[in-house]
This record gives structure tokens, C-alpha cells and sequence, in this order.
């Protein structure tokens, strides 16, 4: 399978994460890439390119015009006010409060279209949102031209990205970029299956209303779990997209036991939605040592569930999202990768 990869991610490294009231070395961190890199080619996946230049006419039909302009412009203007640290959105348009009006100054727009503060934005954020975005990209024209698989090293992730909204680590929506592609490339009907951990709120958000991208997501309980305010079971869908959510939320200490018959149910209502084409937001933290969440995954368990995901038997683009247990991130999502791909 074709990997695609951008050198770009690494000029996206904040020093900071704000983590139980402490500025914190970012979980999601540059070396997260090279261990996926490392162990992709100790196992012989050698077919490692970098993508064509992103697709800006895509990105901006997906996004919000003004979050696309914060982003690409967000560190100039937040030096030019004269703040000296990394951009860390600290006021939040909550309950009652004006939703629909962007301030003028920098750090209130940071607030108006951040969804969670842990993240911070530095020089070279957004060239390196752009690059996993164009990794995306790339991979699903890879799958539209006939791949099997094809497997998008997208850092920084993408999951808990709205059209509007960065947060959770994420900036742009690669899985929902690879989503529209495909409906875009001739898939009447696409599914995103999340495994990562943490509720994809962003896929699910931009889908909602939507019948023809299905969106399956495993993880942590919202009661527990990062993000919090989205992932419910009973979220399922509005409007013409009634049905086309489906949320498996799981509680702390969930086992693989546990885990594969969720998977089972989301591919089965995949199946049954008449997809023609997957995306897979490829996080490998529901790992049993992964210091963010709280999953009992064990390496070979990867391995297992991508031969499951094997099994719908659909064309796949595989983006990746997240996974902090540094050495095992890479062996776990290579593992899914081999488990797809019969290996
Ligand atoms: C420690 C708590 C961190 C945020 C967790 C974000 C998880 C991100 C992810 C992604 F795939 F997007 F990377 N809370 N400060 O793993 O879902
Ligand atoms: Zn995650």
C-alpha cells in the first residue's frame, strides 16, 4: 500500500499543552511520525511518497472562509499585538453568549474558533495542517485510481476539527477532505469508521445532516472522555442524515473483547448504509498503555481489527489521528495497516 507523507509536520511543534493546570511537553509530537515511518520500513512497507500540493479549493469548500483566514494568518497577527508565547485560546463563546460575531483581536479570535485549549498554535501551524491535509488528499486519489488502500500519515491529526473549530490536536479535517473526495470521485455513498479513542466530533459534526458520508465512531464515553460534549449513542443523525451517525461510546478498562463487537456493529451498519468506499481515522490510542485514554487494546488486536475492516471490502483511505504511546504507535498502527492488507 502507498503511504503518503509530509516532511511539512514538523514545523507544527508547540512547547506547550496545557495539561491538569500545567504547561506540558504536547503528547502530539513530531517523533510520533518517525516511529510509524520506522516501523513501516522494518516492515517492508518501502512505498512511502510525498503528496501533491494540497488542494486549497477543496480545503475551502469544506471549512468556514473566515476560520481559513485565522488559521493562515493567526501567528502573524498574534506577534503583531505583541504577545510573546504560543497562541492558546483562553475565552470561549459558551452558553448565552454571541456565537456568530469573530472579534477583531487576536486572542479573542482564537477563542471564537477553538474548541478545547490544550491546543496551541505556533509559526508553521498552518503549513503543516496544510500538509497532512494534502496527505490526505493524495491518498484518496491514490484509492479513486484504483488502490485497494492507501494510508495518509496526516500530522497534525484531524478527527476533532469542525468547519470552523480547532481543537483536540487537530485544525483541518483530513478524513472528512478524504470523504468529499470520494464522493467527488464517483462513491454515491462513502463511510468514515473512527477507531481512534476519542470521539471524532468534527467528522461527525460536519456529517451530520448528510445521508451519503455514514460516520461510525468508537470510543470513550463522553461522561469520561475527551471530547466531552459529543459522542452520545443517541446522537444519530438530522434531518435527511437521521440514521447515518452511529456512536459506540465505551466505558474505562473496555477490552478488546469488548471493543471488536463494537467494531463488528459499526462495520455491519456500514455495510447495511451501502457504502462504497471507506475512510478509516486511524488512531491507535485505544492502546492499553496509552497515557490519555483508557482502552485495554494489545498490539495484535490492531493486526485483528484491520482484517475485520478488510472485510467490508471497500477501496480505503486510512488517515491517521492519534496514539501517545510513542514506541508502540508505531506497531499498532502498522499493525492495522498489515491486518487490511492480509499481510
Ligand atoms: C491532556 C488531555 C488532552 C485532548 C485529547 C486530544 C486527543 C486527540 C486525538 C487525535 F486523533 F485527534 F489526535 N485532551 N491535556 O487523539 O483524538
Ligand atoms: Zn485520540
Amino acid at each position: 500500500m502507498r503511504i503518503f507523507h509530509s516532511e511539512t509536520h514538523r514545523r507544527h511543534f508547540p512547547q506547550g499543552e496545557l495539561n491538569g493546570g500545567e504547561l506540558v511537553t504536547p503528547f502530539e509530537r513530531p517523533s510520533r511520525v518517525e516511529y510509524v515511518l520506522n516501523r513501516l520500513k522494518d516492515r517492508g512497507l518501502t512505498d512511502i511518497v510525498a503528496p501533491d500540493a494540497p488542494d486549497r479549493a477543496a480545503i475551502a469548500a469544506l471549512c468556514d472562509p473566515g476560520y481559513l483566514e485565522f488559521l493562515e494568518t493567526a501567528w502573524d497577527q498574534w506577534v503583531a499585538e505583541g504577545f510573546r508565547g504560543e497562541i492558546i485560546a483562553a475565552s470561549f463563546p459558551v452558553r448565552r453568549m454571541q456565537t456568530a460575531r469573530p472579534p477583531r483581536n487576536i486572542d479573542g479570535k482564537a477563542g471564537y474558533y477553538c474548541l478545547a485549549a490544550e491546543t496551541a498554535i505556533t509559526n508553521g501551524t498552518w503549513e503543516a495542517a496544510l500538509g497532512s491535509a494534502a496527505c490526505a488528499q493524495s491518498a484518496t486519489r491514490a484509492v479513486i485510481g484504483g488502490a485497494r488502500g492507501a494510508f495518509a500519515l496526516c500530522r497534525p491529526p484531524g478527527h476533532h476539527a469542525t468547519a470552523d473549530m480547532y481543537g483536540g490536536y487537530c485544525f483541518i479535517n483530513n478524513a472528512a477532505l478524504a470523504a468529499e473526495a470520494l464522493r467527488a470521485g464517483g462513491a454515491g455513498r462513502v463511510a468514515v469508521l473512527d477507531i481512534d479513542f476519542h470521539h471524532g466530533n468534527g467528522t461527525q459534526d460536519i456529517f451530520y445532516a448528510r445521508d451519503d458520508v455514514f460516520f461510525a465512531s468508537l470510543h470513550g464515553a463522553p461522561e469520561d472522555a475527551f471530547p466531552y460534549f459529543l459522542g452520545y449513542a443517541d446522537e444519530t443523525g438530522s434531518g435527511a442524515g437521521e440514521g447515518a451517525t452511529l456512536n459506540l461510546p465505551m466505558a474505562p478498562g473496555t477490552p478488546y473483547a469488548t471493543w471488536s463487537q463494537a467494531l463488528d456493529t459499526a462495520i455491519a451498519a456500514i455495510r447495511a448504509h451501502g457504502a462504497e468506499a471507506l475512510v478509516v481515522s486511524l488512531g491507535v490510542d485505544a492502546y492499553k498503555d496509552d497515557p490519555i485514554s483508557f482502552f485495554k487494546l494489545d498490539s495484535p488486536d490492531f493486526t485483528d481489527a484491520g482484517r475485520r475492516i478488510a472485510g467490508l471490502g471497500l477501496p480505503t483511505v486510512f488517515c491517521m489521528e492519534g496514539g501517545y504511546a510513542i514506541e508502540a504507535v508505531g506497531i499498532n498502527t502498522v499493525n492495522v495497516l498489515e491486518g487490511f492488507e492480509g499481510a
